[in-house]
């Protein structure tokens, strides 16, 4: 196998011969800077990000979606999308024993309507359809309209999974 020692070392050393390091860092560059020019300015498909931020093109009942009424002070999870139903959390999980609450429009008639919503608890996170809603939500000092905290704190199993809604009446009810 000498001859192929032979060939590859006659080789490298023209190469290193023929070619200055110089040279080889000024080609390098070249091409660096030549991408960093032309990848800008390749066409990008943007059309479907477009298409859902401006699209007004949704049921607004679907229960699956952060801009369903009834989640206008969700944070979290929705239980719909995790096996579970706006009310009931998914097999497995269990609903925390404190909630936070939220006052909610309904589109369909207009009215505000007094929105609880628990955490499902005990399962690891469902990881999808996440949302952040905030109307009305305030900061720790109001804990009961606090939604950026895990509730399933005063559960047994303290691991959050997804997040239910409930309607308890409409804001103007009497208690
Ligand atoms: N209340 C939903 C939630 C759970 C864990 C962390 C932040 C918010």
């Amino acid at each position: 196998m000498e001859w192929l020692d032979n060939f590859f070392e006659k080789k490298t050393r023209s190469i290193a011969q023929n070619s200055s390091r110089r040279g080889a860092l000024a080609r390098i560059a070249k091409y660096f800077v030549g991408t960093a020019f032309v990848l800008p300015v390749l066409p990008f498909d943007r059309s479907s990000a477009n298409a859902a931020a401006d699209s007004e093109d949704f049921d607004p009942l679907d229960d699956q979606r952060c801009e369903y009424w009834r989640y206008c002070a969700l944070d979290g999870h929705l239980c719909t999308c995790c096996g579970g139903s706006i009310t009931t959390c998914p097999p497995g999980s269990s609903a925390s024993t404190v909630s936070w609450i939220g006052t909610c429009e309904n589109p369909e008639d207009g009215k505000h309507y007094i929105v609880s919503y628990y955490d499902c608890c005990g399962v690891s996170s469902c990881g999808r359809c996440y949302c952040n809603e905030n109307i009305g939500e305030k900061p720790a000092y109001r804990m009961g309209l606090h939604n950026d905290i895990n509730w399933c704190m005063g559960n047994e199993s303290e691991v959050y999974h997804c997040t239910v809604s409930i309607v308890l009446g409409t804001a103007s009810d009497k208690a």
